[in-house]
């Protein structure tokens, strides 16, 4: 389970709308200058949100997002980065983001992903139809951000069958 302390805020919308969702990280940033950095921010569909690893910890680094159920998925889309402009500029280049990594499902299979470091938006993996419970991003290595080297990510979503592509 997540660490629950993070989620005081957003206990009303969850109880309004229950997540099928529940998103967990190898450590979490310290809310900052207006933000926070919580794992649930990687499945709440706003770019301008972000889970940013904890200032000074060391990897490995990885998100993972857990289902109610198994489910079956065509695709990852994957928003890298801290997709915000602010007063301190370009959030994006501003933070670390992912340069290369995995997706790991829930049967231990696992597949190698890798971004450029200007991808911005959403960038696409394509999977062989798994059916998994649960589905992690370990990150390997990192394009370094030029103002801060905390890990970000802003997204992710899983495509299932069917979904318009
Ligand atoms: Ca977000």
């Amino acid at each position: 389970m997540a660490d629950l302390s993070h989620h005081v805020g957003a206990v009303a919308a969850a109880e309004a709308a229950p997540r099928s969702v529940e998103a967990s990280a190898s450590s979490t940033h310290k809310p900052g200058a207006g933000y926070t950095f919580v794992p649930s921010n990687l499945t709440d569909g706003d770019l301008a949100t972000s889970w940013q690893t904890a200032k000074g910890a060391h990897g490995p680094h990885w998100v993972r997002l857990d289902f109610a159920r198994a489910i079956t998925i065509t695709a990852v889309d994957i928003a890298n980065g801290f997709q915000v402009q602010d007063r301190f500029g370009d959030e994006f280049t501003l933070n670390s983001r992912i340069a290369t990594g995995r997706l790991r499902f829930s049967d231990g299979s696992e597949q190698p992903i890798a971004f450029d470091s200007d991808a911005e938006g959403y960038t696409r993996f394509p999977v062989a139809d798994v059916t998994t419970n649960s589905v992690t991003i370990l990150i390997d290595s990192e394009h370094l951000g030029t103002k801060w080297h905390d890990v970000a990510v802003s997204e992710v979503v899983v495509i299932q069958p069917g979904a318009d592509e």
